[in-house]
């Protein structure tokens, strides 16, 4: 199903499980998988088959951030446009995972380091298995957060933690990320994969419209006054309450049966 062997793609039960797949380099992105990863996004986007997506890493890690192979100084040459590489690779994909309208559920099956740990924090529900850690690792070789990670820590932390975390490149173990906010939940190595597929299942068979809303309004909340917020809730509910799921969720409450949601 899918065009690289750098993301595995699977379609299942409306979910789209997306594996980075490049292990023996701890899934660290080189150009392919990143126009691969982006595609599959855009498809997740544009195929309404596809309920939920389900983000995951072949082997022992999530996912190291970039492919520091693919840019070696000692090979010397003009120093590296990094700013381009965010815009062309990585910044188009962390956009796409926040406007998609469907739950984005992300499995970190391992450590999470630079970009990687950060497009797992663009996803909506994480979970993460109890070995894995969240490392800011740019400190350690001269660069900043990116991949939205001074926005997503700074916003879910709050400076402290958030300055200490990219300032020292100390890794962040699952359970301390839990109890932080910082993802949903850290769950025992041995469950992620099973936990992680019944929660994007769950939500693949769910009002899909109104779960799309929900994400687009808790995502405008942090930007929103009150006035504003309160304002476009009365405008998405009242989509929401157009919607074939709204009158088959109400229809199996009063009929005390389990809702069959079709996504529209
Ligand atoms: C890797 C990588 C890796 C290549 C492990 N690249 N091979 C954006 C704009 C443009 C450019 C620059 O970057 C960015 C955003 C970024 O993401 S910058 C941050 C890049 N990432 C890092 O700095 C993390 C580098 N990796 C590590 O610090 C460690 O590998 C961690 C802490 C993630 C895991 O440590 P270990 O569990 O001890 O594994 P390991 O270091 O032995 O790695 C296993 C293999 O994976 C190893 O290859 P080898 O052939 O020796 O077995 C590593 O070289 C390779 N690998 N990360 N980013």
């Amino acid at each position: 199903m899918t065009t690289s062997e750098t993301v595995l793609s699977c379609l299942e039960a409306g979910v789209l499980r997306l594996t980075l797949n490049r292990p023996d380099k701890l899934n660290s992105f080189n150009e392919e998988m990143h126009l691969a990863l982006r595609a599959e996004i855009q498809r997740a986007h544009d195929d309404a088959v596809v309920r939920a997506v389900l983000l995951t890493g072949a082997g022992r890690g999530f996912c190291a951030g970039q492919d520091l192979g693919d840019r070696d100084p000692r090979k010397g040459g003009p120093a590296p446009d990094l700013g381009h590489t965010l815009e062309t690779f990585y910044n188009p994909t962390l956009r796409l995972i926040r406007q998609l309208e469907k739950p984005v559920i992300c499995a970190v099956n391992g450590v999470a380091a630079g970009a990687g740990a950060n497009i797992a924090l663009a996803c909506d529900i994480v979970l993460a298995a109890k070995s894995a850690k969240f490392i800011q690792a740019f400190a350690k070789i001269g660069l900043i957060p990116d991949a939205g990670g001074t926005w997503s820590l700074a916003r879910i932390l709050g400076e402290p933690r958030a300055k200490a975390l990219a300032l020292t490149a100390e890794p962040l173990m699952a359970e301390k990320a839990a109890d932080w906010g910082l993802i949903w939940k850290a769950v025992d190595d041995a469950d992620l994969m099973a936990e992680a597929t019944k929660l994007a299942e769950s939500m693949a068979a769910g009002p899909t419209l109104g779960l799309g809303l929900t994400k687009r309004l808790i995502q405008s909340a942090a930007t929103n006054s009150l006035d504003a917020q309160l304002d476009m809730e009365r405008d998405l509910q009242q989509q929401a309450g157009r919607s074939a799921d709204y009158a088959e969720g109400v229809t199996a409450f009063l009929e005390k049966r389990l809702a069959r949601f079709t996504g529209k």
